[in-house]
């Protein structure tokens, strides 16, 4: 597991489990954003699940970020990789999140939050649906 990082007081989130409160940390890590938002966006585009491989208009995504084999990592597919990130996308399913993270804020820099499709529409728009789901 992900370590928490020091700005993280767990005291502020007494209704979150061990493991939701690691991804919370996690998304406070690594979102510009607050916690909240982060951690839907990771809910919905993986579902907390670091194995998740979804295949998308000819791409193929990987891992907890569902990041991409057209730009940041390469695998062994026919098309072409950028693999700005330049790695094999087989590292984002192990249970090491340490370059995952690391791709993931290149992709936040490079395209900001809107590279996760489901942050806008569920993670933004439709925050409190999400936050009503703690209760
Ligand atoms: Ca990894």
């Amino acid at each position: 597991p992900l370590p928490l990082p020091k700005t993280l007081n767990k005291n502020s989130y007494p209704f979150l489990n061990e493991e939701i409160a690691t991804f919370e940390a996690l998304a406070l890590a690594l979102l510009p954003l607050p916690g909240k938002e982060g951690i839907c966006t990771i809910f919905h585009s993986s579902g907390y699940d670091t194995q998740t491989i979804v295949k998308n208009n000819g791409k193929t995504e990987y891992g907890l970020f569902q990041i991409n084999n057209k730009m940041w990592c390469r695998d062994n597919q026919i098309l072409p990789s950028r693999n700005i990130c330049g790695i094999s996308c087989n590292k984002f399913l192990d249970d090491d999140l340490t370059d995952d993270v690391m791709c993931a804020k290149k992709i936040l820099d490079s395209e900001g939050i809107d590279y996760w499709l489901a942050h806008k529409p569920l993670c933004s728009e439709k925050l409190e649906q999400w936050l009503c789901e703690e209760l």
